[in-house]
This record gives structure tokens, C-alpha cells and sequence, in this order.
């Protein structure tokens, strides 16, 4: 007889069912509308042969001692298994060396990933808690989701704004309500929607758009993939050439214009700058007007289509949907700025249902209501050293330590890095170009990587802790905007030797003399119960005690707001409720940005072509445009082995969809392994023929673990089908400095022969300290 234990995970709340210790199964939660198949996969991935279970060092450090080593991350390196003790000793010790020598700046303590659900164990907290009473840490800014989303809209709406546009948008309870039409760039894709950081309660999304989509809200999807939509929403499919977002948004804009569709006393009142834009969009201060047969060359969109869609965007209540997939590509600012300036020529922003949003379809809370109360929380501490990178110029940073660049108006210079520290993340899955980031990882001294699993992460690392999964410790889970705090008891023991980070780095502060500023002397049963309280007494409202919190296995989360409309006070009077921005009003035109310099850049929104795209000079090269999006199988790369993202693989590998038409000149049928390569590297995949993608487009998403074991045979970088060795490692701008991995340009071929095995689920070659 199996014993059901709830859970939570960035993929929802459900049960696993225990027998004997072990995971057998998963049963969705009764309460949630619109489980998630991704759960799935935690039976599998759970006890893994892929788990980490001891303290390992790498054979190749452990001999030779600290330094740059350009074979971390090869197949064949061994690993030495050492008891927690010695390696604890080795581990402070080396710390130690690198403070002393080089000063806390020297550490990489970014960590950025997704890690998993759990308030108190969230390892990127608990690892910047633990450097930062070691006297702190280099850290990284902003995200690989949405950096152009952060750095760009504090200039054009304020940085309460900005926080509203991510935090708090409207519900799709008032979408449903009062929106006539949904123009939404990247589509509105349910899989997206099964996941948030921290899980919640229950997924919101899908009923949400199924609501909408009976009570007559209309869409029209912007994207090369066809299912970016459900079926259920009949949305008009708009095909647009990815990276042309901006030129249809431009071209929208000039039916406004010209046909006397704007919104001029919304413009005058709320916004500055539109002269400027308009005289652009008119093509008067460059020369090119940015009509629908300039923005339908580009996008391959019809002009009397564009012509029809802006004109029924007047007509009623709109909002323009820019999702994040749409900036994380080379100028990724600009549609997102368009976007807005769209909204704002449309007059609707601050009204219910309407204007601008950035996130419907890319993260299962948007849509969902706010928290602004909080959430129990970890204290990290204050770290003393103010150098931060952002985030996805990593490589850069390790590579060039020393050299400037540019970011949002100030030059900075690299840090010099000897030491990289990473609990909870991924960058083998998430950065762009892996054979770079892995040239980047042999220059440090020393890698340390905590993993629940080998991942090629952790095959990069010179030191690697096992790490508990959220199943093996207690903690509760919520979410920004949930509805309910929710206990996750241990379910079953820890696997081999692993353990809770927060356990691990006690023992490290312990030997490098901050214990007590780590622990303050609670254990973690203590910290849960502390951190709860700490959080219980900021309410006025009787909310049950720790003890009766975790008897009931969760509580409602006060506090909740789900009737605001985003920017809704600065537009019922802008002079009592300005925007933080140096005008006060929606910066159509920003003199500040403008003063950078940068080219890449402007001072308004822009068309600028990105060379990642079809009908650029390299597309002659590369002809077809890869999307790189989410995975619709896991979260990212987590639990690659499991049920669920096993099923959607072919011939072992990721799924790459191609058109009919490109997959027939080609000669390449459904099921065959085929090989994607540009000059930056290569991998294979298993075909998937479908008219759902654009002619021109394949899409191979995220997540398939790197897989470099072929790669000294020259049968591929990666044989298992991971995009970003295809990737280019460039930010969206010398604004924002975000990810640009969406887009690639990339030829595809049918594998010829008989394809390598698919070798990374398979442990490391591993060996005990005496042999
Ligand atoms: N080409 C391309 N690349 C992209 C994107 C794209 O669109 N295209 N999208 C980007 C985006 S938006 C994101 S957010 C990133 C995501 O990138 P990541 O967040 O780095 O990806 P994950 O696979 O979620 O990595 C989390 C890791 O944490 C580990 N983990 C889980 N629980 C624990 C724990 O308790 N302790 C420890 N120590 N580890 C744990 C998991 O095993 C996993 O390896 O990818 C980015 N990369
Ligand atoms: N199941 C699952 N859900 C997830 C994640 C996951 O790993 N798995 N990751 C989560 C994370 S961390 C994030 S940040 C969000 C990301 O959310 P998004 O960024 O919205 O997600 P993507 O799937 O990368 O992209 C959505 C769609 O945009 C379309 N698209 C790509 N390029 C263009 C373009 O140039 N123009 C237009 N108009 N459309 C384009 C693609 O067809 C793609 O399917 O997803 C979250 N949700
Ligand atoms: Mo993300």
C-alpha cells in the first residue's frame, strides 16, 4: 500500500505516492483546475542513477590542487568520492585561500536558477546567506526570463511601473470582462502557465483563458507557432518571422497615425515624446515609413491583415500582449517598448482589460492576483560587495576579467573571478553557447557546484555536495500572487548521503567561524517555525499559529488584491499619481536613454534588424530561424529523465519541429535523427514534421541535457538535442544586457548512419578516496 504525501513544486501542488521509502507514484491535487503532466516525472528523477550521492572532488583538482583547467565538463574526467568531513575541511580551506588571496569580490556567488519550491530551503538563499556572513560575494542582476523587462521600463513607466507591469497586471477574471481583443506577441501558451517560481495553489491560467474565451474575448496570436494558442480560443494565427516584432508594431502604429486612429489627447496628456515617435513611424526624421508593406516584407504578415488588425484595435477595448520570449532576443527592448507605445496611441493604458501587458501565456501567475503582504522569507543578509554582473554576461565576465562594458548608461569593469559557487541552478542548460561558457568554466580555480543530480553543471565542478530534493526535508511553498501557503512534510528519507543545504553550509560557516551568524542558532525545524511567526505577526487578522499551520497543511494567504487595473491611479489623475519616471507620463521618447549612446539602443522605440533572423546576411549560411522556447515536458532541464519529458522524445533525443515543406527539400521524414549545426556548434535531434510551425522556423525547446560525449568524435556538440549549443552568447543591448537564446539561425540534415547513444544519464565515472 502506497501513502499519498502532499507536495509542492514550480510545476504545481500534489501528492507523491510512499512505499517502503520510495516515490511510486504522483496523484494531481484534487483542488487544482488544471494539474500539470509535469509531475509526471518526479517518480523517475527522484531516485535516479543520475542522483548525486556523496561528497565527490575531481580527481584532476584533488591531484594538482586549485587552478584553471580547461577539462572541467570533459566525458571521461573521474571524480573521487571523500566522506562529508574531508570534504567540508577541503572546502572551507579553499575558501579561505581565495579570501585571503584575492578578497570576497573574487567569488562568483551569482548562482541564478530556478532551484526548487520551498520558502526556507530555497538554495540561491541559503548560499547568499552563507557568503554574504563570510563578508559577501560577486552577484548577479536581473534574470534570463525578462532583463529587458527590468532594466527598460523603469525609464518608460517608472520603477513602480515596472514592478506593477511584472507583479501586477489584471486578472483574467477582467480580461474576460471587459476586453474585446487580445493582440498578443508570442502567443499565449498554456504550458507555460503550468509553471511559477514557488508553485501555487492552483493553476489559474487555463480556466482563465477558457473563461475568456466563452464570454467572447477575441485573440490574435503574433508568433511562428500555431499552438503558442490553445485551440479552444480560436485565435487568428499571424505567422509574423520572429524578430519582426517591432516592425508590425511600428506598422500598427502608422495606420493610427495616418488614418486618425490615435489617441491624441491620451498621448498629450499621459506621455511624452510622441512627437518624436510619430515623426519616425511617418518616416519623417529618417526617411523610411514604417507603413504595412515596409512591416510585411520584413514579418512576411499581409499589409491589409496589419491594416485590418489595428483598425479593430481602435474599435474596442485592447490590450497588447508582449511575451517575454519576445525580448529574449538580440534588441529585446524594442518591442517591448513599441508595445507600450501601441497601448499608448490606442489611449487605453490604466483602463480595465486594456493597454499593455508583459507575461499573460509566459508564467502561470500573471493574471492571478497579487500578494503584496509577502511571504516568509530567509533573510539573506546584506552583502558588503556591491559588484554585480548581469546576469546572462557570465561567460563574458570569466573570460575577461578586467574589461569594461557597457549597462544601462555606466561602463563597468569584470570582476576577476577564482572561485564559482552554484546551488540551484543551471547554466549549462540556460546559458547561450555552451562551448564558450565551458572554455569560461576552465579559467576559475576552483567550481563548486551543490546538485541533486549530475548535471553538466556539476560535471564542470572540481568540488560537488549532494543535495537533498524538496521531498527529502519539511518546508512550505507559495508563490508571488498564490492563494495558500502549503506545507510539504518530507516525504521520503534522503537519497545515499545527500543532504539539506542549509546543514551543509552550518557545518562550512562552523569551520570558517560565522556558525551563529549563519544559524542564529536555530535549527532548521526552528527556522520554520520562526520564519513563519516572523510573517504571521505582520497581520493584523488572527491567522493560525506554526504548530496549527502545519497540523492543517496550510493556510490562505491574507492580504490578496485581485481588482486593481495596472496603472489605473496614474491615469485617473497623472498629476496627484505620477509615474517615477523623470516626466512623470509614459516616456515614448526618453531623454535619458537617448544620452547613453547606444546604437543599439535608441532614445525611442526602433526597428532595428537582428542579424538572428530570417532574410539576414547569415540566414544566407543558416537558412532556418530556431526557436529555442520552454519546454512543454519539465521545468528548464529539471527531471529530464522522467515519465513525461521521455515520452515527447524521438529516437532519444529532443523533438525538433519542421514544416513539411522544409523538412520534404531536405529529405528528412518524421522519427529520423537529425543534425542542427551553425558555426557556433551542433547538435541532434529527432524530427518532427508538423504544418503547426511557420515555413522557415523549427522549433527545438530548452532542456534536453547537454550531452558533449560525441562531440571529440565529431558526431555532434551535443547529442541529445540541447539548442544552446547553437545559441549566441550576445546581449539584447547595451541597455539591458539580457539573454538573447530564442533565436538562432541553423541548417538542419538527416543524421546519416547510425546515430551515437545518448550517454548523460549515466553518472560520472566515480571511484572512493582509497582506490
Ligand atoms: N536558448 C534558450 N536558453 C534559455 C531560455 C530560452 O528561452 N532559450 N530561457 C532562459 C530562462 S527564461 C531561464 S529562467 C533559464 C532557466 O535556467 P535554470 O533555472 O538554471 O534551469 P533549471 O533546469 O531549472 O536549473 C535548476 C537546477 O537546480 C537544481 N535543483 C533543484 N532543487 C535543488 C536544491 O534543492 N538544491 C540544489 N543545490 N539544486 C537544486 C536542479 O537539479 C537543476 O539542475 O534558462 C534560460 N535559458
Ligand atoms: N512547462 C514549462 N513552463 C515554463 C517554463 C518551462 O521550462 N517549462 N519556464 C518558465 C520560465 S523560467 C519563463 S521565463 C517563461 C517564459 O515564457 P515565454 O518567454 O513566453 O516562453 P517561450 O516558450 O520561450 O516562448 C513563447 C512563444 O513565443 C514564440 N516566439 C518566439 N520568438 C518569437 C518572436 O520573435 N516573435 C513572436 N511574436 N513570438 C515568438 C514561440 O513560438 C514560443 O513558443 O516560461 C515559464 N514556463
Ligand atoms: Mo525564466
Amino acid at each position: 500500500m502506497s501513502v499519498p504525501i502532499p507536495t509542492s513544486s514550480h510545476w504545481g501542488s500534489y501528492e507523491v505516492l510512499v512505499q517502503q521509502g520510495r516515490v511510486v507514484g504522483v496523484r494531481p491535487d484534487p483542488n487544482d483546475p488544471a494539474p500539470s503532466p509535469i509531475i509526471e516525472n518526479t517518480p523517475d528523477a527522484q531516485h535516479h542513477p543520475t542522483r548525486v550521492a556523496c561528497p565527490t572532488v575531481r580527481r584532476r583538482w584533488l591531484d594538482n590542487g586549485p587552478g584553471a583547467d580547461d577539462r572541467r565538463g570533459a566525458p571521461d574526467d573521474e571524480y573521487v568520492e571523500l566522506c562529508w568531513e574531508s570534504v567540508l575541511d577541503v572546502l572551507a580551506g579553499e575558501l579561505e585561500r581565495v579570501r585571503g588571496d584575492y578578497g570576497n569580490a573574487a567569488i562568483y556567488g551569482g548562482s541564478y536558477g530556478w532551484g526548487s519550491a520551498g520558502r526556507f530551503h530555497h538554495c540561491q538563499s541559503q548560499l547568499h546567506r552563507f557568503l554574504t556572513t563570510l563578508g559577501g560575494y560577486t552577484g548577479s542582476r536581473d534574470t534570463y526570463s525578462h532583463a529587458a523587462v527590468e532594466v527598460l521600463f523603469p525609464h518608460v513607466v517608472g520603477a513602480r511601473g515596472a514592478h506593477d507591469l511584472l507583479r501586477r497586471p489584471v486578472t483574467w477574471g477582467a480580461i474576460a470582462e471587459h476586453t474585446d481583443l487580445i493582440i498578443t506577441f508570442g502567443g499565449l501558451r498554456v504550458s507555460n502557465t503550468w509553471t511559477v517560481s514557488g508553485g501555487r495553489a492552483a493553476h489559474i491560467a487555463e480556466p482563465g483563458m477558457r473563461e475568456a474565451a466563452r464570454r467572447g474575448v477575441r485573440v490574435v496570436s503574433i508568433s511562428p507557432l500555431r499552438d503558442d494558442t490553445m485551440a479552444e480560443m480560436k485565435a487568428e494565427w499571424l505567422a509574423a518571422s520572429p524578430g519582426t516584432d517591432t516592425a508590425v508594431l511600428l506598422a500598427l502604429m502608422h495606420v493610427l497615425f495616418t488614418e486618425g486612429r490615435a489617441d491624441t489627447e491620451f498621448l498629450e496628456r499621459y506621455t511624452v515624446g510622441a512627437d518624436v515617435l510619430r515623426r519616425y513611424v511617418l518616416g519623417e526624421s529618417d526617411g523610411v515609413a514604417k507603413t504595412p508593406e515596409w512591416a510585411g516584407a520584413l514579418s512576411g504578415l499581409p499589409a491589409e491583415a496589419l491594416r485590418d488588425l489595428a483598425r479593430r484595435a481602435a474599435a474596442g477595448r485592447t490590450l497588447v500582449n508582449v511575451g517575454w520570449s519576445v525580448q529574449r532576443a538580440r534588441y529585446g527592448e524594442q518591442p517591448l517598448w513599441a508595445g507600450m507605445a501601441l497601448a499608448a496611441c490606442l489611449g487605453q493604458v490604466g483602463l480595465p482589460g486594456g493597454g499593455f501587458a508583459t507575461g499573460y501565456g509566459s508564467m502561470g501567475n500573471y493574471g492571478g492576483g497579487a500578494t503584496p503582504g509577502g511571504l516568509p522569507t530567509l533573510p539573506q543578509g546584506i552583502n558588503p560587495i556591491p559588484t554585480k554582473i548581469p546576469v546572462a554576461r557570465v561567460s563574458d565576465m570569466l573570460l575577461h576579467p578586467g574589461e569594461p562594458f557597457d549597462f544601462n548608461g555606466r561602463r563597468q569593469r569584470y570582476p576577476d573571478i577564482r572561485l564559482v559557487y552554484w546551488s540551484g541552478g543551471n547554466p549549462f542548460h540556460h546559458h547561450q553557447d555552451l562551448t564558450r561558457l565551458s572554455r569560461a568554466f576552465g579559467r576559475p580555480e576552483t567550481v563548486v557546484v551543490h546538485e541533486t543530480h549530475w548535471t553538466a553543471t556539476a560535471r564542470h565542478a572540481d568540488i560537488v555536495l549532494p543535495a537533498t530534493t524538496t521531498l527529502e526535508r519539511d518546508d512550505y511553498a507559495a508563490s508571488q500572487g498564490d492563494v495558500r501557503l502549503r506545507a510539504m512534510p518530507r516525504a521520503v528519507p534522503p537519497h545515499a548521503e545527500a543532504r539539506d543545504e542549509y546543514d551543509t553550509f552550518a557545518a562550512l560557516a562552523g569551520r570558517l567561524g560565522a556558525e551563529l551568524a549563519f544559524t542564529e542558532g536555530r535549527t532548521s525545524a526552528q527556522w520554520l517555525a520562526h520564519l513563519y511567526e516572523k510573517w504571521r505577526r505582520r497581520w493584523r487578522q488572527a491567522l493560525p499559529n506554526f504548530a496549527e499551520f502545519w497540523e492543517a497543511g496550510g493556510v490562505d494567504l491574507p492580504g490578496r488584491t485581485e481588482d486593481e487595473t495596472l496603472l489605473g491611479a496614474f491615469r485617473a489623475d497623472p498629476d496627484s499619481a505620477p509615474l517615477q519616471t523623470p516626466s512623470g507620463r509614459i516616456e515614448l521618447y526618453s531623454a535619458t536613454i537617448d544620452g547613453f549612446g547606444y546604437s543599439d539602443c535608441p532614445g525611442h522605440p526602433t526597428w532595428l534588424a537582428p542579424q538572428e533572423r530570417l532574410g539576414s546576411q547569415r540566414s544566407q549560411t543558416w537558412p532556418l530561424l530556431l526557436v529555442a522556447n520552454q519546454p512543454s515536458g519539465r521545468l528548464h532541464s529539471q527531471q529530464d529523465m522522467g515519465a513525461h519529458s521521455r515520452s515527447q522524445k524521438v529516437a532519444e533525443r529532443a523533438p525538433i519541429r519542421l514544416h513539411p515543406d522544409d523538412a520534404a527539400v531536405r529529405g528528412i521524414g518524421d522519427g529520423d535523427v537529425v543534425r542542427v549545426a551553425n558555426d557556433r556548434g551542433s547538435c541532434l535531434a529527432g524530427a518532427v514534421i508538423s504544418d503547426d510551425v511557420r515555413p522557415g522556423v523549427v522549433q527545438l525547446s530548452t532542456g534536453a541535457w547537454y550531452d558533449p560525449s560525441g562531440a571529440q568524435a565529431g558526431e555532434a556538440t551535443c547529442v541529445h538535442g540541447n539548442p544552446n549549443v547553437l545559441t549566441a552568447d550576445v546581449g539584447t543591448s547595451s541597455l539591458s544586457q539580457g539573454c538573447t537564446g530564442q533565436h538562432a539561425l541553423v541548417e538542419v540534415e538527416r543524421y546519416a548512419g547510425e546515430p551515437p547513444p545518448v550517454r548523460v544519464f549515466t553518472p560520472p565515472r566515480t571511484t572512493t578516496a582509497s582506490s
